[in-house]
């Protein structure tokens, strides 16, 4: 048992080195094993979206030599083994193919591709199978995917940094920096782990954000500045906002009300900028709250967003809380006061991590 928990592990920390490059898609690791000698012969994960599999991986990766031993091998896969043909063909399939002796997995596969239907290709196969190893960290690994599948909509995670005397903007929300240096690059390597990046109407006009990873740029190839969101219910912000600078994909959440017509709406010296993306306009039915958000969660979840990190203002954070649609909270509190201001939300829920981000003490909370 101990070992299987190793492996499994193991395989659970390969799957992460996916973290940022796979969405929509789950991270996934795999790790086979040779039962009789407790050797691994191959490892494996998904490492970009629309490319191989994990299992694909690791199976790549075994020397020829060794491909004769798969029939003792067990594959300790962190998520049930695909069944579908989608970018890529069924793992299920491969496995088979293969003659792996047996199949270990945390989780099954929340996909209605998938759903079951793995396993059962693999136990028809005579494949032995068992589930749930680790399954409370393989949900947590996959969070977004799990809340996106099964709760169709995206991951939402409320970001924000607070003095000591619990302020998150200067008087009239003119903006005032809060959080240190240190702070500020690990928001930039969150932005790049997440698929979206969202602020309310005020904090896009007051703090004129770009919302991109520039002080991350570890991950930031092509592409892997997050989407940005932002709410313009009645079309006013202005036009040369670095939000509309057409150098990330950008949506903007408008009133039914407000004619506007989909892009290009950008700075004009950007316009011939070959990487230049138009602005996407997307119809909110502002009436109530709830029939925001579910206008908004259904429009994130058609365009396969699977996460959003919620970076204020205040009322768009209030607004989030107040319906209960987050997942995840992390405030900064910077030693720095203000003395007047913005006051900053209410942190609630359970509280999973403590610690210092150089002066800021960080602490991040679930709901209960
Ligand atoms: C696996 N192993 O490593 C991953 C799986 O379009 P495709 O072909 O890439 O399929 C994506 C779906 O496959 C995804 O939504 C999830 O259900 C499953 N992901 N399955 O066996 C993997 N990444
Ligand atoms: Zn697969």
């Amino acid at each position: 048992m101990a070992a299987q928990v190793q492996y499994m592990r193991r395989a659970l920390e390969l799957a992460t080195l996916g973290r940022g490059q796979v969405s929509p898609n789950p991270m996934v690791g795999c790790v086979i094993v040779h039962e009789p000698t407790q050797r691994i012969i191959g490892e494996g994960w998904h490492q970009r979206y629309g490319e191989a599999h994990a299992e694909r991986n690791a199976i790549q990766a075994i020397h020829p030599d060794d491909l004769s031993l798969l029939p003792d091998s067990t594959a300790y896969v962190t998520l049930e083994p695909c069944s579908h043909y989608g970018k890529q063909p069924p793992c299920a399939n491969l496995l088979i193919e293969m003659g792996v002796g047996r199949v270990v997995c945390c989780n099954d596969d929340p996909n209605p591709l998938v759903g079951g239907q793995g396993f059962q290709k693999l136990e028809q196969a005579g494949i032995r199978v068992e589930r749930g190893l680790l399954a409370e960290e393989g949900r947590l690994l996959n969070a977004r995917f799990f809340t996106f599948m099964e709760q169709q909509r995206p991951y939402i995670i409320l970001k924000w940094a607070e003095t000591s005397d619990g302020f998150i903007g200067g008087p009239g929300g003119q903006p005032v920096s809060i959080s240190g240096p240190k702070s500020q690059r690990l928001v930039h390597k969150w932005r790049s782990e997440e698929d979206a990046i969202m602020v309310g109407t005020n904090t896009a006009r007051n703090d004129n954000p770009r919302l991109n990873t520039r002080l991350w740029p570890i991950q930031a190839g092509p592409g892997k500045n997050p989407i940005r969101i932002v709410i313009d219910r009645h079309g006013t912000l202005p036009d040369d906002l670095h939000l509309f600078d057409g150098s990330q994909r950008t949506i903007i959440l408008k009133s039914e009300r407000v004619n506007r017509d989909a892009g290009p709406e950008r700075k004009s010296d950007l316009i011939e900028a070959a990487e230049c993306q138009p602005l996407e306009w997307i119809n909110a039915n502002f009436s109530t709250p709830e029939s925001l958000f579910h206008s908004f969660t259904l429009s994130l979840f058609e365009q396969r967003i699977t996460s959003v990190l919620v970076e204020g203002g205040a009322a768009l954070l209030n607004s989030f809380l107040a319906e209960g649609l987050w997942d995840e909270m992390r405030v900064f509190r910077s030693p720095k006061l203000l003395g007047d201001g913005v006051k900053a939300p209410t942190v609630q829920g359970r509280l999973i991590c403590r610690e210092m981000i150089g002066d800021d003490e960080l602490t991040v909370y679930r709901p209960v």
